[in-house]
Parts: C-alpha cells; structure tokens; sequence
C-alpha cells in the first residue's frame, strides 16, 4: 500500500475519477442498477448478475468468489441488503487486498547517488512513455537525472525515448542498435558520476519472442547496476498494460522471478472499463502499484492511491450508509 496521502493533493482526485469514468461506470453504476435500492434480501438472481459485473470489471475470478461469498454470508437470515450495504462491502474488501501488498515510497532525497531505476515490462506497455512522465515528474521534484537507452533492439525505441528527452529537456546516453544493453548501461553509470547526477533511469527492451534472452539480458544490467553502485538498481518499475488485463499477470510473475521487482506501473487505466484489472494485480502479485498511468501526456502520470481508487469506485458518502 502506497503510504502516499492523496487528499493532500489539489485536483488528485477529480483527475483519478476521470481517468476511471468508464471503470465507474462498469463496476459502481451496474451494481446500482442491479440491486438498486431494494430493502428486501438480495436473490440469487441478483448474485448472480454481480458476479458477472464484478468478473467483467477483470477484478479476477478469486476476488469475485471471495465477495460474492461475503455478500451471501450477510443476507443470511434475511437480513436486508441495500445497493449501498453491497457496495460497502465490495469496499471493505478491496482494502483488505490494497492492505495486502507491500508498502511503497516515491524516492525522496537522495543518498545513493546515481540512484538508478530499471524500468522494464513487455513491448507495448508504455514503458518508454512511462520513463519520459517519470524523468518530467522527478525533475519538477528538483531532482537531476539522466535517461538511459537500454533498449538497442529496436532503432525506432530510442529515437522515441530522444524525441520525449527532448522535450523535457534530459539528456539520454545511447550507443548504436544492437549494442549490449548492459554496456550502454555501464556508459550511462559513468555519465551520471562524471556529471554530477542524482538519478539515471533506464529503459529497456520488451521482445517477447525471445524472452530467455531478455530475462538474461535483464540480469546481466541488473549485475552491472549492482556491481558499480551500491544498492543498485534501487527501484526496478514492472509497467504493465491496464488494457490487456489478466495477461500481464503472467509475464509480471517472470520478470519477478528474474530481476524482482520493487513497485508497479499500470498504464493506460483512462480508455478502459477493466480498470478492476489493479486491484487482482495487487492481490495476486502483492506488489505496491506505485503510479498509474491516466493518459498519453506528461502529466498523464500519478501516484497510486488505493483509497483514492476505491473512493472514486464506491463514493464514501454512498457505501457508507
Ligand atoms: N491512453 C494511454 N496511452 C498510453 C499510456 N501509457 C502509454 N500509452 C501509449 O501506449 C503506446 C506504447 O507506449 P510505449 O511507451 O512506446 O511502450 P513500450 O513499448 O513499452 O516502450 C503509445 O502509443 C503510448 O502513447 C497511458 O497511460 N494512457
Ligand atoms: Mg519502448
């Protein structure tokens, strides 16, 4: 769970709920309209019809079983179930996931210095958009970084990554296509020392067709990052695409198991109705989701706030009651 507090930050809110409008409207608008405001026990029927809204959300056939089970558990002995007492429930229970997963904390000041970011995922999952929000985002926190380009398997990534550098005004250390992404990685180290950087964050390849190589690709940079700078790579960022749901799982697990990982990036959660898709990637993965993805833009990056996805899901004032 993120210990971030977004009541804290102007306008975090309006801009979360818009990007989960679609969601919204999947999951608590749905659940409205099949148990309404009904004063009578909940039937079959309608447990039904939630299971299938709650499935359809991409929450995960675990997740769905487990409220589907509470909320049968509660109208026994016909006591009533209310749209507004389903809804608390499915809250409390989605805390109860969020709570699950570690705790993560956006790099604050600085010790270790390059303090060195792996940012890895399968092609397509918004990676290098990802780094250039990231390397805006850090840089307005004052921080001075530099951008590696790891990913030499395909020209187009880096003259991509050099197009975003650009306009952020960063500097990206790169070699030619097809060098080894370890060396440019060694390179980039040694550019952030000699110019006095606090951060170096690094892209990488995503080719899924020849995944071993990539693992081993993945941990001979993690050696390298750990071998010049201690304690490196100090965060190494799994992106993951909102929209392709429960696929990422799978991939997610390998690059666990390979490299590790320290914090999530779900991407693309505006535009999707499956944003249910966070909350069986925090319960299966039990990793932080550190920030999400609301858009194709710079600022299109925030913090993930569990409470605030939840709110947004099942306004309070409505479960509460
Ligand atoms: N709508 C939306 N699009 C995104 C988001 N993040 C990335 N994209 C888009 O996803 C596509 C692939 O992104 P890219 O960074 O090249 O992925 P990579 O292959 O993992 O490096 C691009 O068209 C991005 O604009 C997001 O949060 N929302
Ligand atoms: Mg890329």
């Amino acid at each position: 769970m993120s210990i971030f507090n977004y009541k804290e930050q102007p306008g975090y809110f309006a801009r979360l709920k818009n990007a989960l409008t679609l969601t919204q409207e999947e999951i608590g608008k749905k659940i409205d309209q099949i148990v309404g405001k009904q004063e009578s026990p909940i039937t079959e029927n309608q447990l039904e019809e939630l299971e299938n809204v709650l499935i359809g959300s991409d929450i995960g056939v675990n997740m769905t079983m487990e409220i589907i089970g509470r909320i049968r558990e509660e109208t026994r002995g016909q006591r009533i179930m209310t749209s507004f007492k389903v809804k608390r429930l499915i809250r409390e229970e989605l805390v109860r996931i969020f709570k699950g997963t570690q705790e993560w904390e956006e790099p604050g000041s600085l010790t270790k210095t390059p303090y060195i970011i792996f940012v890895v995922g399968v092609n397509g999952v918004g990676k290098t958009t990802t780094i250039a929000k990231l390397a805006h985002r850090y840089r307005s926190q004052g921080k001075d970084l530099l951008i590696c380009a790891s990913d030499t398997f395909r020209a187009a990534a880096v003259d991509q990554l050099m197009v975003w550098a650009d306009r952020i005004n960063t500097d990206v250390i790169r070699q030619s296509t097809g060098s080894d992404p370890a060396a440019v990685l060694f390179d980039a180290i040694a550019a952030s020392r000699a110019r006095n950087k606090e951060m170096l964050i690094v892209d990488t390849a995503g080719r899924l067709h020849t995944k071993s190589n990539l693992m081993q690709e993945l941990q001979k940079m993690k050696r390298v990052a750990a071998r010049e700078v201690e304690g490196a790579p100090h965060q190494v960022y799994l992106v993951l695409d909102a929209t392709t749901g429960q696929n990422g799982q799978v991939q997610a697990q390998q690059f666990l198991n390979t490299i590790g990982i320290t914090g999530l990036i779900v991407t693309k959660l505006d535009g999707t109705a499956k944003g249910g898709i966070v909350v069986s990637i925090a319960r299966d993965l039990k990793l932080p989701i550190a920030y999400i993805g609301v858009g194709e833009k710079l600022e299109d990056l925030v913090p993930f706030s569990a409470e605030a996805f939840i709110d947004s899901l099942f306004p309070e004032n409505e479960a509460g009651r």
